[in-house]
């Protein structure tokens, strides 16, 4: 393993992007991936390390994206990669529900400890970010005996029958796949740009609306990503969250953040929500956790936590030896190489070259973000009117020329930068270049 020759941090690009081998895997492909799964960009990825992808064609590509917010430590770190070959010569699977083991274990206190929050919590683990949400909601219901959940205009929440129902945007996510689970409420969310409320008065609207159509008594938990991701990367306006997070303690409401996008050092805490100060009762957490291994966390108040029966909570794969040793070992990684620190320097650089193209560029309405998790939200010039076909071309241009960047936002309008945290300053304005000249040349 160690015999590979490490791939230097430059972007090379030997043929057209997606080039030839690319092209005949996605003919392939075709016939056998169901339609309903699609890739941004269809370049087939044979190796990756740092904040490099490496295509079968042998283009070298700046990652900006880390597979939407997931190589926070970047492609194939070597602590990480030896810690799951380790763990996957010693035993891959016993299921922790029929014989348990440590590293389960170690997880757990290393959640409890980084979460905020210095009340006594419990962790379970499962697979997926999706799950993760749905047994937040199993647990807040269970606790509380109440059965409405408030969530927000643009969230996103994940793809199963229960997360589908939670998550704002029809299309792709839950066209034609309803019905959907009962008893969600949806609020609107602080959205600084469309709406100009202060945090405070787009927190008072919100309660009006729970008030008004639900009634606080009959709502187990209400669900909020501290900066919404898919949505749009909207931060909320300043004393938004802190103002609900103490309204729904008044009336013993569940407030659960979903920082599985903004969790593990992304925005520069260990967690979005401690910019804010706010304290969640319970959190949910993916992505970041174990650097593409899949595994995901419900972490939060003992007494919520332990509310549920034994046998409650499980599954068959839910904290797997191979991921929770992953996650063990890119915990380490954020802690030594300091990356709340790097996604501070990160979210410095991408501030002010984006701010340069918003000078430049009369479509860019905002740069907003924290940290590394940083976005523009294009319009059309002197409007505030969503522009979806721009960030769809530069994503493409990027692309084309070996950048890989995401687009998001309930409008499909907002470019966004989710870089490895670990990306030197020097590729991270290269892929920065390449985004500046993708707007020149579309925008003339
Ligand atoms: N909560 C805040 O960001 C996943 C989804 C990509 P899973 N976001 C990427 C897509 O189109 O499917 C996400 C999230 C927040 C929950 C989830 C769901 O996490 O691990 O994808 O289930």
């Amino acid at each position: 393993m160690s015999e590979r020759t490490p791939i230097k941090q430059e972007r090379v690009l030997v043929t057209e992007i997606p080039g030839p081998k690319s092209q005949a895997l996605h003919s392939r492909r075709e016939a056998v991936v169901s339609a309903g799964v699609s890739s941004g960009l269809p370049s087939y990825i044979e190796r990756g390390q740092g904040a490099i992808l490496v295509d079968v064609d042998g283009n070298q590509m700046i990652d900006l994206g880390s597979g939407i917010a997931v190589a926070s430590v970047g492609h194939a770190h070597p602590n990480v990669a030896q810690a799951i070959a380790e763990q996957a010569y010693d035993f891959n699977h016993t299921c922790f529900m029929v014989t348990p083991y440590e590293e389960y274990v170690e997880v757990a206190e290393a959640l409890n400890e980084l979460t905020p929050g210095t009340f006594k919590k419990a962790t379970a683990l499962f697979n997926s970010g999706a799950e993760a949400v749905e047994n937040a909601v199993k647990v807040a219901r269970h606790a509380t005996g109440r059965s409405a959940i408030v969530v927000f205009d643009n969230a996103y929440h994940g793809r199963t029958n229960l997360t589908m129902a939670l998550t704002a945007k029809n299309m792709p996510y839950k066209d034609k796949f309803g019905p959907f689970a009962p008893e969600i409420y949806r609020v609107p969310m602080s959205y600084p740009l469309r709406d100009g409320l202060t945090g405070d008065e787009a927190a008072k609207r919100a309660i009006e609306s729970i008030t008004t159509h639900i009634g606080a008594e009959h709502v187990a938990a209400m669900l909020i990503e501290p900066i919404q991701g898919e949505g749009g990367f909207i931060v909320p306006a300043p004393g938004f969250l802190p103002a609900l997070r103490e309204w729904t303690a008044e009336h013993d409401i569940v407030f659960i953040a979903d920082e599985i996008q903004t969790g593990f050092c992304r925005t520069g805490q260990w967690f979005a929500c401690e910019h804010e100060g706010v304290v969640p009762d319970l959190i949910t957490t993916a992505k970041g956790i174990a650097a593409g291994m899949p595994l995901a966390a419900l972490t939060g108040r003992a007494e919520l936590m332990n509310a549920v029966h034994a046998g409650g909570l499980g599954g068959t794969y839910g904290g797997n030896p191979v991921a929770v040793s992953a996650a063990l070992a890119s915990i380490e990684v954020m802690r030594s190489e300091h990356l709340n620190d790097r996604a501070l320097h990160i979210g410095e650089i991408l501030t002010s070259r984006l701010e340069g193209m918003a000078e430049e560029f009369g479509c860019i309405a905002q740069v907003r973000g924290r940290g590394a998790m940083m976005a523009a939200e294009l319009v059309h010039p002197s409007t505030l009117e969503p522009d979806a076909d721009l960030a769809k071309a530069v994503v493409s241009a990027c692309g084309a020329q070996g950048v890989i960047t995401l687009s998001c936002g309930t409008f499909g309008n907002v470019l966004r930068f989710l870089p490895p945290l670990i990306i030197s300053d020097e590729l991270l304005n290269e892929g920065l270049d390449v985004v500046e000249a993708a707007f020149r040349s579309l925008i003339a």
